[in-house]
């Protein structure tokens, strides 16, 4: 039996964690999200935040590589035909400035298959790592992920990525109603805004942990067994 340290309690809650039962999940390291060029930077946010999370990431997948963890890698995108792609989220997208499915310093915006919507090199997934392709905010919705967090007996998610309170939060909730036990590793997750990032960290906490629990990359290093 082992724990990882953790606010508000010590994760995870029934203290089976073992590379077998436990996958480092890190959604959406996609250009368009912390690139120059890409989606986030069109809509003209500080890209410094999302970028903050790349080289905790990078350690922390080092690490649970090494030891035989579950490593799965989300993007999100749609069809080069756009048929999957949400007339209202489309509109809105444009509203700013960074419609997506247009044409941009990347390619079509956050479209399969253009450089703005893959993984950056920094954290390009090994071959046999899990790729979940989503159109949507949530890493459930519309993918097989369940299917093959169920299938290969996972029960315990580190989450990681950008955005914090957006796909981070989404996917985490989808998670936490499903019965897996999660983890937000606070360093590797990014917001396009501080203020939301914070908030969406305290919001895991409330409840006595609603969603999960909260821990770093450091600590998680140190603590994996
Ligand atoms: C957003 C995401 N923010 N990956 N997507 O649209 O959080």
């Amino acid at each position: 039996m082992s724990t990882i340290d953790a606010d508000p309690y010590d994760w995870p809650y029934n203290g089976d964690l073992r590379p077998d039962n436990t996958a480092l999940i890190i959604i959406d390291m996609q250009t368009d999200f912390c690139g120059k060029g890409g989606y986030v930077d069109t809509m003209g946010y500080d890209l410094s935040m999302t970028q903050a999370p790349i080289k905790p990431i990078k350690a922390l997948l080092e690490v649970m590589r090494e030891k035989g963890y579950h490593i799965i890698h989300t993007r999100e995108g749609h069809r080069p035909d756009l048929t999957d792609l949400p007339d209202n989220k489309r509109w809105r997208s444009q509203r700013i400035g960074a419609g997506i499915g247009d044409p941009g310093p990347c390619g079509m915006i956050l479209v399969r298959g253009q450089p703005g919507w893959d993984i950056i090199p920094e954290l390009y997934p090994r071959d046999g790592e899990p790729i979940i392709d989503k159109p949507g905010k949530g890493s459930f919705f519309a993918t097989d992920l369940e299917l093959l967090l169920r299938k290969n007996g996972i029960e315990n998610l580190i989450l990681t990525g950008i955005t914090t309170d957006v796909c981070v939060h989404t996917t985490m909730r989808e998670a936490n109603d499903r019965g897996f036990e999660c983890l937000l590793a606070e360093d590797c997750c990014g917001a396009t805004d501080q203020g939301n990032h914070d908030s969406a960290i305290k919001m895991v906490k409330m409840q006595g942990g609603v969603f999960g629990t909260v821990s770093d990359s450091a600590t998680l290093i140190a603590q994996l067994p």
